[in-house]
């Protein structure tokens, strides 16, 4: 499989011990608008990025102008029914962000609409710009949300907000996103960057395992009823005692020094 991207930039960045795959969308004529292409690179980005064991968590950002702004209309147009059902449009290169295990920030600077919002939606948190846009315009098109915007967004921000945006079509600006929980922080435009990089290397910092099981606990609160998600939680904070890490980590505290964290 070719390492070349075209629709997107694939970096490595960090200062810690694990460093951080640093993924930028890449069609500035059309606002990144999200085609097979580029949701194919995005995809094996994530994938590649997620197998590296020098690797400890992945940022997602576009332009300043936009993060993206939706699937590409061009591409989705002149779909009909049977073929949008029967060669699943758009759908199999929407998913693998799901299988990613390492946490993935989205650092949304301007439009995150449709498509965008969901792929910002389906990372594991959002940092924005002050000058970022969220919706779902969808309705705009005379289509609904399809990769997870009236599933992901209710559970983001309630039913009441998720429906007006939905059904409405309006952009809600950084600080209503932040104010309804759909994003972690905002910051001024100038900042996005160092400041996901910053979360970014503080997460490279701490031992993956358990990164990666507080991933798979936050996730299950979503799929489980509470008493599973406490139990699934309990199993896995008691699995982790078996780490080398747990014992640096807090070995590290008691001898008041910094943990050497061994990823294992
Ligand atoms: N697709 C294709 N091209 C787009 C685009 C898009 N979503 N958004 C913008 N562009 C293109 C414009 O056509 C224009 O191209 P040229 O005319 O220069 O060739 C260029 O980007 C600059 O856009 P504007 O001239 O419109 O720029 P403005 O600053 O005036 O306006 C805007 C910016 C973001 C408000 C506006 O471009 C806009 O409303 N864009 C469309 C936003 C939108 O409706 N997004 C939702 C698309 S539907 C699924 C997965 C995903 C989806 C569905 C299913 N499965 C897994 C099943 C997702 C669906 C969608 O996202």
């Amino acid at each position: 499989m070719s390492d070349a991207y075209d629709n997107i930039i694939v970096e490595t960045r960090g200062a810690a011990a694990l460093r951080f795959g640093w993924i930028t969308l890449n069609r500035p004529k059309a606002l990144n608008a999200l085609n097979d292409a580029l949701m194919d690179e995005l995809g094996r980005a994530l994938l590649s990025f997620d197998a590296d064991d020098s690797i400890g968590c992945i940022v997602v950002t576009g332009s300043e102008k936009a993060f993206a702004a939706g699937a590409d209309i061009a591409m989705m147009k002149p779909n009909d029914f049977p073929s949008a059902y029967m060669k699943g449009l758009i759908s199999r290169n929407w998913d693998t962000i799901r299988q990613v295990r390492k946490p993935v920030i989205a650092a949304v600077a301007g439009f995150a609409l449709g498509g965008g919002c969901e792929v910002a939606m389906a990372c594991d948190m959002i940092i924005a710009a002050d000058t970022a846009k969220f919706g779902q315009p969808e309705i705009k098109l005379g289509i609904i949300p399809g990769a997870g915007g009236t599933q992901r967004l209710p559970r983001a921000v309630g039913k009441a907000k998720a429906f007006d945006l939905v059904v409405t079509g309006r952009m809600m600006d950084a600080a209503e996103a932040e104010r309804s929980g759909l994003v972690a922080r905002v910051v001024a435009a100038d900042q996005l960057h160092a400041e996901a990089e910053s979360a970014a290397n503080a997460i490279c910092g701490y031992s993956l395992p358990s990164i990666i099981a507080s991933k798979e606990c936050i996730n299950r609160a979503y799929e489980a009823p509470l008493s599973e998600g406490l139990l699934f939680e309990r199993r896995l904070f008691h699995a982790l005692f078996s780490t080398v890490d747990q014992k640096e980590g807090m070995g590290a505290f008691l001898e008041k020094r910094k943990p050497d964290f061994k990823q294992g």
